[in-house]
């Protein structure tokens, strides 16, 4: 194999440990599915290195959400995920942000895979059980939200 080939590869390689945010919503949490979607992402070999359960405020939802503040469900967004308590989690593996994502399912509960969290749990859309940061990018962002 050609070196920089070979370089490159390795170096992707190295890369692929990272870290993802994840939230289980109010919906989830009152209904006691905490249990369920984490052992989803453990028994998958994902590692949880960080755990809380918290209640986010009006301007920390806004901040998280701020993507959509334009929007016009971001009112009731806002107010559905500040309306009472929530788990937020950091999750670490090979490639965990794309994967997260794969085992979250599409946006609406309704239309995602059977198989899937949103898929398999619910049937709502801003009631849609969990969110997992779509990328890097929005890790960062979204970890400084929410572990200040
Ligand atoms: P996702 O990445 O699947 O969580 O979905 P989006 O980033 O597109 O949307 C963020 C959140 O907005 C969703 F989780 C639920 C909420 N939403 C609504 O309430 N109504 C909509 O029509 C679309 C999204």
């Amino acid at each position: 194999m050609d070196k920089k080939v070979r370089q490159r590869r390795n170096q992707k390689e190295v890369n692929l440990t990272e870290q993802t945010l994840i939230i289980i919503k109010p919906d989830a949490v009152e209904r006691n599915l905490i249990g369920e979607i984490i052992s989803r992402f453990e028994n998958k070999g994902f590692k949880f290195v960080k755990l809380q359960m918290l209640s986010l405020t009006k301007e920390m939802a806004e901040k998280f959400y701020s993507e959509h503040k334009d929007k016009r469900f971001f009112t009731e967004l806002v107010s559905f995920i500040t309306s009472r308590n929530v788990v937020v989690a950091v999750i670490e593996g090979e490639n965990v942000i794309t994967i997260t994502r794969l085992m979250v399912g599409a946006t609406k509960s309704f239309e995602a895979a059977p198989g899937s969290i949103r898929g398999d749990l619910g049937l709502g859309i801003t009631n849609n059980i969990i969110h997992a940061s779509d990328s890097p990018q929005s890790f960062e962002k979204e970890v400084n939200v929410v572990f200040t």
